[in-house]
């Protein structure tokens, strides 16, 4: 059912995950074999002026270079699962280059009615997914370009949609159409794996209302804000009582983190980390606190706070809002136990 790996969080430093390290999440089992001076991208449906691009065609075009993470929606934390790489390890975050996916439609004229943008790997499974016009007009890329070099084969090679903060299945890779139309489509693999049913409930959290209605289910667009303490974190082993700098990455799918707020005594006083400047927009954000430790048993935890004032739920508050069935995704705070020989212990 496909090919996955993850990205070693708990082994690397900074905020860019090297080209080499960015997990995998694909449905086929192997990149698709592409040589890109036969690779096309069509541009097509409600347009006025439907247009085929190889790749030379699509590099002289007015390009840019941003930082963004990518997150798969099933990218969250189980009670059984031991480190910080198999509980948060479907993140990345690289410098893309491309081209606005906004010049390619204005190239082709966007005719009215044509509200929504279907998009379509070249893989033999063809991974489709829809998103609403405003997004593809706004910060969407058709990147060709990952931390300095051409996009990995298992990251879509030779072309890739990212649509910075959407749920990790939108950023299609191996990228070879895209569709104007006039709704939501709900491809196979949207409907297999992407989408809930019955996901009527209309309030709670932000990240709710980010949803799309679609016919037979809910897509899940934006990743709401979340954080995760890097060091100490699952399997590690603190030597002894001490001086310790706690470290960890924040995000949010909507846009920059604000704040970041650490607990080290279980969750009953929280205090504010050092933000690692500068803060990208949805980009991985690094922040560090000092602390002390005496040796005895505690939890720590970190809850990220976006510049919308979007604050990242508890484990409990999360499964509260979706209920047993729960949704195959979470942002919810990790609490990571210390034990008195100083083991860390995943405590979800
Ligand atoms: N063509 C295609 N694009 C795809 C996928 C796929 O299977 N085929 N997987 C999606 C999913 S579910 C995720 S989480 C991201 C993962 O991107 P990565 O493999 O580069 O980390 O790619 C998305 N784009
Ligand atoms: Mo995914």
């Amino acid at each position: 059912n496909g090919l996955d790996a993850r990205t070693p969080l708990a082994e690397l430093t900074g905020t860019i995950t090297p080209s080499a390290l960015h997990y995998v999440s694909s449905h086929g089992n192997n990149p698709p074999d592409i040589d890109p001076r036969e690779h096309r991208l069509t541009v097509y449906g409600m347009v006025d002026r439907p247009l085929v691009f190889t790749l030379d065609e699509l590099m002289r075009l007015p390009s840019v270079s941003r930082t963004h993470f990518i997150e798969c929606i099933a990218n969250a934390p189980r009670p059984e699962e031991k480190t910080l790489e198999e509980m948060h390890g479907m993140i990345a975050c690289s410098e893309w280059t491309g081209v606005p996916l906004s010049v390619l439609l204005d190239e082709v004229g966007v005719k009215s009615g044509g509200d929504w943008v279907l998009s379509e790997g070249a893989e033999a499974t063809k991974l489709g997914a829809s998103m609403p016009m405003g997004k593809a007009m706004d910060d969407v890329l058709g990147a060709y370009g990952q931390n300095g070099e051409a996009i990995r084969p298992h990251n879509g090679f030779p072309l890739r949609l990212v649509v910075p903060g959407f749920q990790g299945k939108y950023h299609v890779k191996w990228l070879q159409r895209i569709k104007v139309v006039d709704r939501p489509y709900m491809t196979y693999w949207e409907k297999r794996s992407y989408s809930k049913r019955a996901a009527s409930r209309r309030t709670g959290p932000d990240r709710m209302a980010n949803s799309h209605e679609a016919g037979q289910g809910a897509y899940f667009m934006e990743q709401g804000p979340k954080s995760v303490i890097t060091y100490p974190s699952g399997e590690q082993r603190l030597p002894g009582r001490g001086y310790y700098t706690i470290i960890g990455l924040a995000w949010s799918g909507s846009g920059s983190v604000r704040r970041v707020e650490v607990s080290m005594d279980g969750g009953r006083t929280w205090n504010d980390a050092k933000l690692q400047e500068p803060v990208k927009r949805i980009a991985l954000t690094r922040f560090t606190i000092p602390w002390t430790w005496n040796g005895n048993e505690t939890v720590l935890q970190s809850r990220c706070t976006d510049d919308k004032g979007q604050v990242q739920p508890t484990q409990a508050e999360f499964a509260n809002f979706w209920g047993s069935s729960g949704a195959p995704h979470g942002n919810g705070i990790q609490p990571w136990k210390v034990t008195n020989d100083g083991t860390v212990l995943n405590v979800v």
